[in-house]
């Protein structure tokens, strides 16, 4: 620990004197006014801590003359915001050291590979991989990469990061599908249904796909909207229909839309819209779910909000199974950046990912979705040391 003070005019320029001097790493402990016997120096001084472990708080340095009750309110303020930083900055630390600390199940034989492989459960479970699929992934990369268990050199062997890197690349993608697709490979005519939670998005992916996938490409388009819940629901879908000069069709039951899909075979794309449904009203649509689930020829994309807390997104994805989805559409990709529940949910339920809605442009915002897109951002969190490590 190393504690030296700053003086200058402004309290600021003491504060860029600081940082210039001993770096980002510096923590401000404590400012103030200069005491008369040092004003030559400056108008004020600052002092700064090297941020090391067991930095003074700000309180210890306070000449004993200088109480912080006695100090003016401001720089009072700035004392107590200082010595908060230093002791969130301690816990953070703390965290840290504990996230990364090596778990028992690498083996205490792993030696200068179990910090690597430690850092990159650390990794994982930071960006919101569940603990146990970190595990997994770590084991199968390191397994991959030519780390076993036994005492042998080569687990001292100095890892090369790009192999490490690409072990867990190659075991993030084998456990998650993607498939960029609309319709049952079987059927020449695309059948779509987006189901999902009520704002999850889909009125405004069906719009986007439409766009995509039927008007850019030259094929006959047909919307169904099957969300007559809410009063005036299919108004939205309405109007957009007639600005694409699409057909468009509100259905008030399921036997409605099987009749529907049936008169309507020459059309190449049939998008179905279906009301957002809360856990609650699940229950009275299963007419729907079973209709849907039951037709191997629809093909069921579960749309859902990225921005979703991972507890709740596996609640909604399980009590959506009623609806057996074939994939995953996740939107709202502009809101997040960090992909862990996704990947999770993705790993878990083992349904390839369709997807991705990234704003509320229409019809720009969507992509298709990509392994690099979800992991890569999970992956570059790859800390450094990590890299000097392998
Ligand atoms: N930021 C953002 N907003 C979105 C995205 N997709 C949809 N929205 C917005 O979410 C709201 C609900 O969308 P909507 O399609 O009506 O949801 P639905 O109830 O599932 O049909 C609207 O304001 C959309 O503009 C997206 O990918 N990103
Ligand atoms: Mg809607």
């Amino acid at each position: 620990m190393k504690i030296k003070s700053f003086f200058s005019h402004t309290i600021e320029d003491a504060i860029a004197m600081a940082r210039q001097e001993w770096g980002p790493d510096a923590m401000l402990v404590h400012s103030r006014k200069a005491p008369r016997e040092a004003r030559h120096l400056g108008e004020y001084e600052v002092v700064f801590s090297d941020g090391a472990p067991g930095a003074a708080t700000g309180e210890s340095m306070l000449p004993s003359d200088v109480t912080p009750s006695a100090a003016p309110a401001g720089d009072r303020i700035v004392a107590e915001v200082a010595a908060l930083k230093q002791q969130l900055e301690s816990m953070r630390r703390t965290l840290t050291k504990t996230a990364f600390a090596p778990a028992p199940w690498l083996g205490s034989t792993l030696l200068g590979s179990a910090s690597l492989l430690s850092e990159g459960f650390g990794m994982l479970t930071a960006a919101d991989i569940s603990p146990e699929l970190a595990r997994e992934i770590v084991q199968g990369a390191a397994k991959r990469a030519g780390i076993s268990g036994d005492e042998s050199k080569s687990e001292t062997r100095k890892l090369d990061e790009q192999r490490w890197q690409a072990a867990l690349r190659e075991e993030m993608c084998n456990r998650c599908r993607i498939q960029p697709a609309l319709g049952m490979e079987q059927s020449r005519q695309q059948t779509v249904a987006l189901v999902g939670p009520p704002g999850s998005g889909k009125t405004t992916t069906l719009v986007k796909l439409a766009v995509h996938y039927g008007l850019a490409a030259r094929r006959s388009v047909l919307l169904l909207s099957l969300d007559t819940y809410r009063v005036a629901a299919a108004d939205q879908l309405r109007s957009y229909a007639a600005i694409l000069g699409v057909g468009f069709q509100v259905l008030e039951t399921v036997s409605g839309l099987a009749q529907v899909v049936e008169e309507n075979r020459s059309k190449d794309l049939i998008l179905i819209d279906t009301p957002g449904l809360s856990f609650r009203d699940l229950e009275d649509h299963t007419d729907l779910a079973r209709f849907l689930s039951t037709r191997s020829d629809i093909d069921r994309h579960l749309v859902l909000s990225s921005s979703m807390k991972s507890a709740d997104l596996s609640r909604v994805i399980d009590s959506y199974e009623i609806f057996r989805p074939q994939r995953l559409l996740f939107t709202r990709i502009d809101e997040t950046g960090s992909f862990g529940s996704l990947f999770n949910e993705t790993a878990r339920t083992e349904k390839p990912l369709s997807f991705f809605a990234t704003g509320q442009r229409i019809p720009e915002d969507l992509e298709t979705a990509s392994q690099a897109r979800l992991i890569d951002p999970i992956l570059g969190g790859l800390p450094e040391e990590v890299i000097s490590a392998a």
